[in-house]
């Protein structure tokens, strides 16, 4: 039985444009996303895994497996840290915390972009939640999430370089701009604010991207 889908794009596919094309988008959800999902769909079938919900595969697996839908959970949540109206500042509570950590906006987007484009090879870089309400810039290599640590994903730049080079050829620095161009800090708020467990969160997450 295979049940994971891959989620329909929280937008029009040239929704993002000039900052990323309908090309890459139709590649990186049509292609890439996708073919996490129907990986994910053919190794779990006939196994412990395949009744569980997908953050559950994620947080309980090992090898292919924890990569194909950890791939499959991080795009979903890549989709709905971009917006075509993103790229405005950040509000309320959010706004707050990354000033208390950060000391100013512009400082925090100076560390996120060294962070993702230091990277080294392919990754993720994320906004993310303590438990005690700070907010922290970290990043994961290859499939790594921080589903499966304590902290809370408030939002996420995907800096594999499949994200990007159609648009900006290896210039990991051209795609930063065009992140905080999309930003969806609607998105990273309502994270923020979801005082629920990493659970409820998720369902949270699922409903944002068929809205
Ligand atoms: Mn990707």
């Amino acid at each position: 039985m295979s049940h994971h889908q891959l989620p329909p794009l929280p937008y029009p596919p040239n929704a993002l444009e000039p900052y990323i094309s309908k090309e890459t988008l139709e590649y990186h959800h049509g292609k890439h996303h996708r073919a996490y999902v129907e990986k994910l769909n053919e190794l779990i079938a006939g196994t412990e895994y395949e009744s569980l919900p997908l953050e559950e595969v994620v947080r309980n697996a090992k090898g292919a497996v924890f990569n194909n839908a950890a791939q499959a959970w991080n795009h979903s949540f890549y989709w709905n840290s971009l917006a075509p109206d993103g790229g405005k500042l950040p509000q309320g509570e959010l706004a707050k915390a990354i000033d208390r950590k950060f000391g100013a906006f512009t400082t925090f987007q100076e560390k996120f972009s060294a962070a993702a484009i230091g990277v080294f090879g392919s990754g993720w870089a994320w906004l993310v939640a303590e438990a005690d309400g700070s907010v922290a810039i970290r990043t994961t290599s290859n499939a790594q999430t921080p589903l499966t640590t304590d902290v809370r994903p408030l939002l996420t730049c995907d800096v594999w370089e499949h994200a990007y080079y159609i648009d900006h050829r290896n210039s990991r620095p051209d795609y930063l701009k065009a992140f905080w161009a999309l930003a969806n800090w609607k998105f990273a708020q309502r994270n923020y604010q979801t005082k629920l467990t990493h659970r409820a969160r998720v369902d949270n997450v699922a409903n944002a991207a068929v809205a």
